[in-house]
């Protein structure tokens, strides 16, 4: 599966788009401005945007509480995420989704989902809809290590097999769940092999290598566009952060710490396309200045931007039957 020079261009922007949108809101959490909990997605980039390079408006994406990769690489206006993530009238689920329930319908992003494991009946449902109605359309759930052991993840796999849907699971594995280590969490020996039982194919990736995402992922989606039926890949990512803003991360050694960067999705994506000559060094650095330059602007709006009016608070938030 070749990739253009403008097509690398363009992952790559997405890419260091995501990655500017974390690093900007983990500075300005510390100032208090932004409300609630956040969970980053920093080092886990080249998943969001390799799985959602092969995906139309048409097809759908659950998410999980670490969703912000997600929405973005979906093709949701970082400029309107960031107002969403401060609460203003202006944000994309005006305001009143925040980081953990931002969605956007239109662009087939079911949203992010505090309920860990939740978006694999979201995504099942999606799938099945796609089904009945006879079109190509797919759904990719992406959840985490931790979310494998939920219940209800099983019981969407289950149903998957057995109607045959449309539905790739994807699994972020970055290790932890929380605070916990999966080697503590995990019973089986291989997230994917676990899921090899169910019935379907399932294989283990390296998520931090966008182009191997980039590759499986294609036929992965290949396989269920054609009604072949469900397929789980279980990447290995990492988080660089903590598990959520504020998290002091004493359960990992500062050895791990310090070595995150050599599997940093994003110079590996550089020294990949520079090696291979499809870019130059000065190109990725102009898409680097490019989006740091939009996300000050976005910041800087953002933070200027009106509240919804007390009394509108529980406007767009309850439907009424
Ligand atoms: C049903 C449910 N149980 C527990 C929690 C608390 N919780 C929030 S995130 C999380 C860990 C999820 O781990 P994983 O799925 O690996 O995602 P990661 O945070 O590593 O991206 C837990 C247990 C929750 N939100 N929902
Ligand atoms: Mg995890």
């Amino acid at each position: 599966m070749a990739i253009t020079k403008e097509q690398a261009l363009n992952y790559y922007r997405k890419m260091r788009q995501i990655r500017e949108f974390e690093e900007t809101i983990h500075r300005q959490n510390t100032t208090g401005e932004i409300p609630g909990f956040l969970h980053l997605y920093c080092g886990e980039e080249a998943n969001a945007v390799g799985v959602c390079a092969h995906l139309s408006d048409e097809d759908y994406i659950a998410s999980n509480h670490r969703g912000h990769g997600h929405c973005l690489a979906k093709g949701s206006d970082p400029r309107l995420m960031m107002m969403e993530l401060y609460g203003r009238e202006e944000g994309l689920c005006r305001g009143r989704g925040g980081s953990m329930h931002i969605a956007e319908l239109d662009k087939g992003s079911l949203g992010a989902n505090g309920i860990v494991g939740a978006g694999g009946p979201l995504a099942a449902g999606a799938a099945l809809t796609q089904k009945l109605k006879g079109s190509k359309n797919i759904a990719v759930c992406f959840h985490g290590d931790g979310a494998t052991n939920e219940g209800y993840m099983f019981e969407a796999m289950n149903m998957a097999v057995m109607w045959k849907l449309p539905i790739i699971f994807y699994c972020e594995n970055n290790g932890y769940g929380e605070f916990t280590g999966i080697e503590y969490a995990l019973g089986a020996d291989s997230i994917a092999e676990r899921a090899a039982a169910f019935g379907m194919p399932a294989k283990k990736i390296n998520g931090n290598d966008f182009f191997e995402v980039y590759r499986e992922v294609g036929e992965a989606v290949e396989h269920c566009r054609a009604g072949q039926g469900p397929y789980y890949i279980e990447a290995e990512a990492i988080r660089y952060y903590g598990h959520y803003e504020g998290d002091s991360q004493l359960y990992r050694t500062k050895e791990e710490l310090k070595n995150l960067e050599d599997n940093d999705c994003l110079l590996g994506f550089r020294k990949k396309v520079t090696s291979d000559g499809l870019l130059t060094d000065a190109e990725l650095d102009a898409v680097d200045t490019d989006v740091i330059e939009a996300f000050k602007v976005y910041l800087d709006e953002a933070r200027s931007a009106a509240w919804p009016a007390t009394e509108t608070l529980c406007d767009h938030v309850y439907i009424n039957y």
